[in-house]
């Protein structure tokens, strides 16, 4: 591991820092495979499964576009990033819109247990409903007041602060709501299925 990107966290961080974590330097990008190209005029978000969607005329949609999210509440966030591949990364300034007021847009059956993640270039990851649907989870369009840049998951993104961040879609284009789990991209290839940090949830059976 190179000194010029990971040091070791300082006494006041090393509490927010979980076991086996380093805290990058820089903000590292993490992909598995090629980073589309995606514009917000193009950028639609399809919900399916366990779920349909109020409009105000109290019918069923099931595409949202990115004026859709963008009449949505818009928030900012400050949020650590865990990457299992052992680097960290603190106080993420982020701008978007909260899972659970996304959530308030659509009707769930209350079978619902897990949904999964879909992205462009089909990178999936799974979560239950429950870690899914917590207050601190976000879509997020902007990062550091800029634009989310297409390495980092622009336009956007999923972010889901409390568990590794695989499990923070890049390129998130679906929700698919389920009534069992199904594995994603990294849960069939090894990884834990949940990935909570600071339980080091980072393999299966390990
Ligand atoms: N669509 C998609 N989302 C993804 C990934 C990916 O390869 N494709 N990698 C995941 C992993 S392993 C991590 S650590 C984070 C990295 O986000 P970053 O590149 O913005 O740091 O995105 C996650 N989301
Ligand atoms: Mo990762």
């Amino acid at each position: 591991m190179s000194r010029k990107f990971f040091a070791k966290p300082d006494s006041s961080q090393s509490d927010r820092v979980p076991p086996g974590q380093y805290l990058a330097k820089g903000f590292p990008v993490l992909t598995y495979g090629e980073t589309p190209q995606i514009n917000t005029e193009d950028w639609q978000l399809r919900v399916w499964g366990l779920a349909g969607s109020k409009t105000a005329e109290g019918g069923e949609r099931l595409t949202f576009t990115w004026s859709d999210f963008m009449n949505l509440p818009q928030q900012n966030f400050t949020a650590d990033f865990h990457c299992v591949t052992r680097w960290s990364k603190l106080d993420v300034q982020w701008t978007g819109i909260k899972v659970t007021d996304f959530l308030e847009t659509i009707t769930l059956n209350p079978k619902t247990t897990h949904v999964l993640q879909h992205c462009y270039g089909g990178y999936t990851t799974n979560l239950p409903l429950e870690d899914f649907a917590r207050p601190e989870n976000f879509f997020a369009h902007t990062l550091n007041g800029e634009s989310l840049p297409a390495e980092h998951g622009g336009p956007m993104r999923l972010v889901v602060p409390h568990l590794y961040a695989w499990k923070s879609a890049k390129w998130i284009n679906g929700i698919e709501f389920l009534d069992h789990d199904r594995p994603g991209f990294w849960e069939r290839n090894g990884y834990h299925q949940r990935g909570e940090p600071w339980a080091q949830e980072r393999y299966a059976g390990r």
